[in-house]
């Protein structure tokens, strides 16, 4: 078994090493270097078409990707502890919530990192791909927007899902901390959303 990796800021593979660091797994790394174009070679479109990383490969040769679907796999292998909830509400919840900060914070931070970020001009060009500032620019306000209102929704409970740390807690972490590398703070009047950040990161495993 492997895990096709990169180191930070990539938020996607630090989120299963995370993970992984919370069950008290370890699973051998290979570095795919983004900035090189590994991910797009031919041999790594092969184990994921769509050229993203982490991807994990299996002793057969099976090609798990998208980080979520890692995770739940290792969560099936190794249920304790609990990641993705235990009884059916927590299930639903931390499913809701994982999608919601994939959908609504991350999906934002992403067109703001692509169209906008110095870091990503060189590199779209050598991809092909085309940049649009102006939606860039508009997504940093809706990430914003986003931010608060996830301070809001968190009031009075001290983890995303619910009562318990939970696999919505690792994607909302890697997520919001990309963002302050992408230059987005956690906005000052989002004081749950500070102290919830500052919780977590103060989790052996946040060192992932
Ligand atoms: N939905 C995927 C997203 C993976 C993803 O976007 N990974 C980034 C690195 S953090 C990547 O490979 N970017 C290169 C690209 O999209 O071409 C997941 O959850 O694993």
């Amino acid at each position: 078994m492997k895990l096709y990796d990169e180191k930070m800021p990539a938020p996607n593979p630090r989120r299963v090493r995370i993970f992984l660091a919370e069950k008290r797994l370890t699973v051998p790394l290979e570095r795919i270097a983004l900035a090189s174009g590994a991910h797009k070679s031919p041999e790594f479109l092969r184990k994921n078409s769509l050229g993203q990383i982490p991807v994990l490969e299996l002793d057969d040769g099976t090609a798990i990707s998208e980080t979520v679907s890692i995770c739940r796999y290792f969560e099936a292998l190794h249920p304790e502890p609990a990641l993705f909830g235990r009884t059916p509400v927590e299930i639903g919840l931390i499913d809701m919530w994982i999608r919601r900060v994939e959908l609504h914070l991350s999906a934002h931070l992403s067109q703001v990192w692509i169209n906008t970020h110095p870091y990503t001009e060189a590199y779209c060009a050598r991809m092909g791909i085309v940049r649009y500032p102006d939606f860039g620019e508009a997504s940093r306000q809706r990430l914003l927007d986003r931010m608060i209102w996830l301070d809001g929704e968190i009031a009075g409970r001290n983890f995303i899902a619910g009562d318990a740390f939970s696999m919505a807690d690792i994607a909302t972490l890697t997520i919001l901390d990309f963002a302050g590398f992408v230059g987005i703070a956690i906005p000052e009047g989002a004081a749950n959303l500070k102290a919830w950040h500052a919780r977590i990161s103060a989790r052996p495993s946040a060192a992932a």
